[in-house]
């Protein structure tokens, strides 16, 4: 049987890959979405994809994901730098916890630099594009590879 991933994204990533190509390139949200399924479908994962512009959605999401995901993979967009709601859903959570960003944010604005994500994730990607999803799904699926 699968191991069920939750892969949620935060505010303006339905944006991607039709506005701030420099920053975030060409692949849009669905692409991701359908390159996260394929991937999911060869490495044993299946993969419930959402994205929301509110941030009490994403809690919502990540107390479900608490009892029916196996892992999470999180891009938080910009809650990732000053969500403290967040954090404590995801501090509660005894899954892996990948954040992923499309952009290297160390590189950007000092405001991009504190992520309260990054104090209660398992693993950062940070920079690699929209790749960074495929290669998040990688290492989940070595992260519960013993727990299925
Ligand atoms: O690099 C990332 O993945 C980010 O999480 C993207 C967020 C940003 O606030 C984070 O600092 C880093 C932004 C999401 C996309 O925002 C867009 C806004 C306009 C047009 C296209 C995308």
């Amino acid at each position: 049987m699968s191991s069920l991933v939750y892969v949620l994204n935060g505010p303006n990533l339905n944006m991607i890959g039709t506005r701030e190509p420099e920053i975030y390139g060409y692949t849009t949200l669905k692409d991701v979405e359908n390159e996260c399924k394929a991937l999911g479908a060869e490495l044993g994962l299946a993969v419930d994809f959402r994205q929301s512009n509110h941030e009490g959605l994403l809690v919502d999401w990540v107390q479900e994901a608490r009892t029916k995901a196996a892992g999470i993979i999180f891009n938080p967009a910009a809650y990732t730098h000053y969500s403290i709601a967040i954090m404590d859903a995801l501090k509660s959570c005894s899954c892996p916890i990948l954040e992923v960003h499309i952009s290297n944010v160390h590189q950007r604005e000092e405001f991009r630099h504190l992520s309260y994500v990054s104090k209660v994730a398992t693993g950062v990607m940070a920079g690699f594009g929209t790749h960074g999803y495929s290669l998040a799904m990688r290492h989940m699926a070595f992260l519960l590879k013993d727990k299925k």
